[in-house]
């Protein structure tokens, strides 16, 4: 069955694969599962039918038969688990791969998130300028402490794995910043999982479904 995610109809980002759709997507790409894809408005996303689908009135959603997902950690464990090529068959290896998604969505992704907030909301504030440099400490303690534990390895934990795919798509979200440029093996990694012919699809669907409602 081919199953249905659902993105934004416009994304703010332009179609440059910022929104968690794009990581759901390059999760269906790894694995070869064709996929159809939803556009909403930001007014569908707060409607019933939507909401029924997803309790905060976001995207991505994942429905394919009966079952309904939310949450593009979930969704992305989900099909790791269902299908080969996203987590190694060794249980302990499994375990660490896993571990790697957490830590790329609880423990990297909070201070990316809070610096573009900062950088989205507070810009024009008094505080602005002094809150930067503090924000942006927080990421750069992370990413010294991940480039650290990466070394010159090509991925987290031996083979590509849903926790390299996590980390990455959560990485590219700096690349505005230049902070990711200032460690040159993280940005390599960055570099690698983008090059991926998975991660390239996924792209280019996302881009094409901006490109094609603001044409
Ligand atoms: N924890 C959830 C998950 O991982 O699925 C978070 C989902 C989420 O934040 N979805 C966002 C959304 O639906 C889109 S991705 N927002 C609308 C709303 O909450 O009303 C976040 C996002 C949005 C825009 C950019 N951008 O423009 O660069 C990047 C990321």
């Amino acid at each position: 069955m081919k199953p249905t995610l659902t993105a934004f109809e416009r994304s703010p980002d332009r179609g440059r694969g910022l929104a968690r759709d794009m990581r759901v997507r390059w999760a269906l790409e790894e694995v070869g599962q064709a996929y159809d894809v939803r556009l909403l408005s930001f007014a569908a996303m707060k409607e019933p039918a939507h909401l029924a689908l997803h309790p905060f009135g976001q995207i991505p959603t994942y429905e394919e038969g009966g079952l309904v997902l939310f949450e593009s950690g979930a969704i992305v464990l989900y099909l790791a688990q269902q299908q080969a090529g996203l987590l190694p068959d060794d249980a302990l290896a499994k375990a660490r791969a896993v571990t790697w998604m957490f830590a790329a969505l609880n423990t990297v992704e909070p201070p990316i998130l809070e610096l573009q907030n900062l950088h989205l909301t507070e810009r024009d504030k008094p505080w602005f300028a002094q809150r930067l440099p503090l924000v942006e400490a927080r990421v750069q303690v992370r990413l010294g402490e991940l480039a650290a534990r990466l070394g010159e390895a090509d991925w987290l934990d031996g083979d590509f794995s849903a926790g390299d795919l996590m980390m990455v798509s959560v990485l590219v979200r700096l690349k505005a910043s230049g902070l990711l440029e200032e460690l040159p093996t993280l940005a390599a990694y960055v570099a690698r999982g983008e090059a991926r012919p998975a991660y390239q699809r996924a792209f280019a669907a996302q881009l094409a479904a901006f490109r094609s409602a603001t044409k």
